[in-house]
């Protein structure tokens, strides 16, 4: 009889012990404090609401994801002071999810100028690698999450896109790992948005799965959950349902 053995994934202690960078390091151990791996994605538009939803979902988490600039009352003193705060108070880090895509000074002041200044505040980002290797180089003082594949219907990451972009991502020392729909190497922590229990997709091109199916085919590290968390009845519940998952 010919036994064929899944391939097991790395556990986060392991991880943990290869990881190259701080903030890296910091992601795995609060992981582990924590014992959650998951990322919740507040796509809200006021202060209030992502303050309110940072506090009630902030003991399960390991990290807040932000659109930031789709906060329409944003003033840096009422928004990113108390949201510090209260990353500081429950152990969670701040993941901007700025998807930049430009070249490396263009992509350098949208990280520090403007009104967001978001090198002050956010420990880790996304980015496109699209602006080649050279582009990520500005993210010195922070964490870059490479956009690797994406979840909607018809995203152009196709496997030979995503392969070169693998290339450029797992060879920068600012990349702590990707966002991926397919598995990445090993050595590459592994998000994956477009997870939700109830739904499969919502109309507007975005499919989900649900935490099991990436846990246990993607091996994914992360997942992020938006609106099964921001638009339930109980955000603090729903985050500790995923967490659970
Ligand atoms: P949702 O409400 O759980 O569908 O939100 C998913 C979040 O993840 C949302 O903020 C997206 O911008 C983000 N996302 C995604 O859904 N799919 C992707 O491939 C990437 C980001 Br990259």
């Amino acid at each position: 009889v010919v036994q064929f053995e899944e391939k097991t994934r790395l556990s986060y202690e392991q991880k943990l012990e290869t990881s190259q960078h701080s903030v890296a390091k910091k992601l795995l151990e609060t992981a582990i404090t924590k014992e959650s791996n998951l990322i919740a994605s507040a796509d809200v538009t006021t202060t209030d609401e992502l303050l309110a939803l940072a506090e009630k979902v902030g003991p399960n988490i390991i990290a807040l994801k932000t659109h930031i600039d789709i906060i329409s009352d944003f003033d840096y003193e009422k928004t990113i002071v108390p949201l510090k705060a209260l990353a500081e108070k429950h152990k969670f880090l701040l993941m901007e999810d700025r998807k930049f895509a430009d070249i490396g000074n263009t992509q350098e002041l949208q990280f520090t100028s403007g009104v967001f200044k978001i090198t002050d505040w956010a420990d880790f980002v996304t980015s496109q690698v699209i602006g080649g290797y050279e582009s990520l180089d500005c993210f010195k003082n922070v964490g870059v999450v490479a956009i690797v594949g994406m979840s909607s219907k018809g995203a152009l990451t196709t496997s030979a896109y995503r392969e070169e972009a693998l290339k450029v991502a797992n060879s920068h020392p600012n990349v702590i790992g990707g966002v991926s729909q397919n598995q990445l190497p090993e050595e590459m922590l592994l998000f994956t948005p477009g997870v939700n229990l109830a739904d499969s997709g919502d109309g507007k091109g975005q499919q989900y799965n649900t935490p099991e199916h990436v846990f246990k085919t993607l091996h994914t590290d992360f997942i992020i959950v938006g609106r099964g968390i921001y638009k339930s009845e109980n955000p603090g519940n729903a985050a500790l349902t995923y967490k659970n998952e």
